[in-house]
Parts: structure tokens; sequence; C-alpha cells
């Protein structure tokens, strides 16, 4: 997988080298490249945004830097898949998440809160895939921390990046649920014992347990998740 980034935070982006997916790009299944969107202004101030028509507060990212930036990266591809981090997208799920790992290019367009000029997602929505993607209900200064997020969420989907697969199967959302909880050695600590049935080697009573507390879990926390 091929992923850029254009950003007017660049140097953002060095943490890439040392997450999980650092290690993804020394296995070589995924190379990364950031893009100053600076880099597309021709002003001695490197302008990139102005007021926005119709009046209102706060600043529009304007759309020629965004449009030569971008153009830069694909070329004439049509299959990239163009990602617009804002808190007006669609909600970023793990269904998402596995949807995007499965794609060869992804361009993430990180963008102030007051967002980008709309005419740069409708051309692009012309010639790639534009995908506006929510971080979460709440707001953000950029789109940089988000597109982190999105990455680590989706390269570790990537076949070949996790150690033990099953790893992946077992985790919050994968299954609609949120994960049960964990134990590890020592079996008693400060007067807190593992429960009883993680210990009796019974596989199928540890899987019920499992499933029951996923399900008590998520009606504690996050009702919204379960089925009618
Ligand atoms: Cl993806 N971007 C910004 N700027 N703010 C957000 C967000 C994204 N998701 C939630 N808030």
């Amino acid at each position: 997988m091929r992923i850029d980034i254009v950003s007017i935070f660049p140097e953002f982006f060095s943490v890439l080298d040392v997450s999980l997916v650092g290690k993804a790009r020394q296995k070589g299944l995924v190379s990364t490249s950031v893009t100053d969107l600076r880099d597309f202004t021709y002003d001695v101030h490197r302008t990139v945004d102005d007021s926005p028509y119709g009046g209102g507060a706060g600043m529009v990212m304007k759309p020629e830097p965004w449009g030569e930036a971008i153009d830069s990266i694909i070329g004439d591809e049509t299959s990239a898949v163009l990602v617009v981090p804002s808190p007006a997208g669609e909600p970023f799920t793990q269904a998402i998440a596995r949807e995007l790992a499965a794609e060869e290019h992804l361009v993430f367009a990180c963008g102030r809160y007051e967002g980008i000029d709309q005419r740069v997602m409708d051309h692009f929505g012309s010639r790639i895939r534009v995908r506006p993607l929510s971080l979460g209900d709440y707001v953000l200064n950029g789109g940089e921390v988000a597109t982190m997020a999105f990455i680590e969420a989706i390269t570790r989907l990537i076949p070949g990046m996790v150690g033990n697969p099953e790893s992946l199967v077992e985790e919050s959302h994968e299954d609609g649920l949120l994960e049960y909880p964990s134990y590890t050695k020592p079996q008693l600590w400060r007067e807190l014992e593992v429960p009883e049935v993680l210990r009796s080697g019974n596989h199928a009573a540890i899987a019920a347990w499992r499933r029951e507390q996923q399900i008590e879990r998520t009606k504690a926390i996050r009702p919204d998740l379960l089925p009618e």
C-alpha cells in the first residue's frame, strides 16, 4: 500500500517512522510520503487560506494549492482513494478500516477544521473516490491527528502486518462487541484474584464466560452497538 499525506505540518508525521507503521514500512508492505501543501503556493507568505464566501468566522483553505498538490501525487491514477478528515465526515469504524486496508493507494488531505473549499472534493470526486471521514463527535484543530489514527487502524489490518492474525479477530469491534477483560500472572495482585473460570482449563466455560463479559460490557458502556 502507498500512503500519501498532504499537510501544512509535514513534520507532524515523523512519528510514522517509530510506530507500528514503521514496522510495516520495514517489511515493505507500506510506503509513506508526506507533501507540504505550502510547496504549492507562489506568494511570499505561502498563503493557503482565505476568508469564506458568504461571510462567517474562520478561514477556508484555498483550492489551488490542494489541486496542484493532489495532481502531483495521483497523476492520471483513477484507483487512488482521497481521504478527507473532517468532523463533518462519515464516522470512521473498524469496517471502514478493513475496507481501506485493501486499497493500493490512499491520499490523506489534512485540512484545518473550518475546511477546504468544497470544489476540491467535488473536482477529485469526478476523478477518484473521495471519502470524508470523522474520528468522532468532537472538533480537532486539523486533520493531522485524525489521519495518524486512521493510518494506524488501517495499516495494522494489512495482511502480513500483525504477528498472530487471531489477535485481530478477538479484539474490540471486530465482532461488533467490546473486548472481554484480560488477565495475566500473578494470580493474586493487591488482593485482587484472577477469575477462577480462567484458571479452570475448561475451554468451553472460558469461551462462555468471555462472551458473557463482552455482552455485559457492551450493554453497560456501548448499548448503541447491540442489536435490538
Ligand atoms: Cl477527521 N478532523 C477534524 N479536524 N476534526 C475532527 C475529526 C477530523 N474527527 C473529529 N473531529
